[in-house]
């Protein structure tokens, strides 16, 4: 097990960007930014042996600053949208960036993804670890209330990465955290997404308007493009003339997870062999694919970037539910804790 720094860049401000790569007995190894608590890099074997990167990222700061799409990148206070940019607790109303359109979207202008966290390194015998932490003062993007931000990512000897999220605030507040990483399994963006198989271990899917607004309807997803229960490959459906498809350019929806199963999501690359499960305690799953990269982007490896060459599983609460009436909807007192925590297995069909 090794834990590595690197100098990594500065932002325009002026502060220090730090890499931290976490290595495990089996040579896995993981790089995260202490900017945006952003993971940087996912090093993983294929069925061969071949060990290559399976997500998202670039090689310099400020591309990450300028041009990213969230990769790699915690998101919060608030994952996802807010409708009209606005939200109400006990009649205040509090009014957020609308950076969306209309409506906010993943925290606003500065969310969790654009801040400076402090890193303190954790090393146990079979695993290492990142205490990331940030204090959001009351108001930072129109949220109420200064809080305390912890996420936690730990990297074991059985090839899981684990993100756990807490909170405490001092105000009544929302909260609803996620990890934005693209993943695409083939290794070095080998190929795009479409092929990948992808499970969802969830009987109902949320709709949403044209501008990826929940609607609040939870459909069943038996028989439809939504089904992954029985896992499909992404292309299969993607490009289907199904209204909620056409409406978000492929699939960018909340799932409700099924918590009976062993596993909530899993992505299995036939080429590679490369398989990765999710496991988490949130009650849904939002699977974007890919659908607004660009060619305009250059990633790490100096590789351009194209529409569905990553996928997104940002497990989370309800999205939206602030706002949304058929939503089942989370407010935090005044020194209540909110954690959540997502598990990622990674290993090959050998
Ligand atoms: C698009 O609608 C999608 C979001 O879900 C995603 O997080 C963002 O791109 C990066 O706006």
């Amino acid at each position: 097990m090794k834990l590595l720094t690197e100098y990594f860049g500065e932002l325009k401000t002026g502060e220090e960007v730090i890499k931290f790569t976490l290595v495990n007995k089996n040579n896995i190894k993981i790089s995260f930014l202490n900017y945006g608590g952003i993971i940087q890099e996912i090093i993983v074997p294929d069925r061969s042996g071949k060990y290559e990167n399976i997500v998202l990222g670039f090689d310099n700061i400020r591309d990450y600053e300028e041009k990213s799409p969230y990769f790699g990148a915690i998101v919060g206070r608030i994952a996802g949208r807010i409708s009209k940019a606005k939200f109400q607790i006990d009649g205040d109303e509090y009014i957020l960036a609308s950076n969306n359109g209309m409506n906010h979207i993943h925290g606003g202008i500065k969310g969790f993804d654009k801040v400076i966290w402090c890193v303190k390194e954790i090393k146990k015998t079979d695993y290492l670890g990142l205490e990331m932490s940030y204090i959001s003062p009351d108001g930072e993007e129109g949220f109420p209330g200064k809080m305390n931000v912890k996420v936690t990512y730990i990297l074991n000897n059985n090839n899981e990465l684990e993100m756990k999220f807490s909170a405490v605030s001092d105000k009544k507040t929302i909260i609803n955290m996620t990890n934005h990483s693209y993943f695409n399994l083939s290794g070095n963006l080998n190929d795009d997404i479409l092929n990948h198989k992808l499970t969802i271990n969830a009987a109902k899917v949320g709709f949403v308007d044209e501008e990826t607004i929940p609607t609040g309807e939870l459909v069943d997803v038996e028989n439809s493009v939504f089904d992954f229960t029985k896992g499909k490959k992404i292309g299969l459906d993607i490009d289907k003339k199904a209204e909620q498809l056409i409406k978000c350019g492929g699939y960018d929806h909340p799932f409700v997870l099924d918590k009976r199963q062993a596993f909530s999501a899993r992505v299995e690359d036939e080429k590679s062999g490369r398989i990765m499960d999710v496991i988490t305690d949130q009650p849904v799953v939002v699977f974007y694919s890919g659908n607004q990269l660009g060619e305009d982007l250059i990633l790490s490896e100096n590789i351009r970037a194209k529409k569905r060459i990553g996928l997104c599983l940002e497990t989370q609460d309800y999205p939206d539910s602030i706002n949304q009436e058929s939503f089942p909807k989370k407010i935090y007192n005044p020194g209540e804790r909110y954690t959540a925590c997502t598990k990622i297995k990674f290993y090959t069909d050998l």
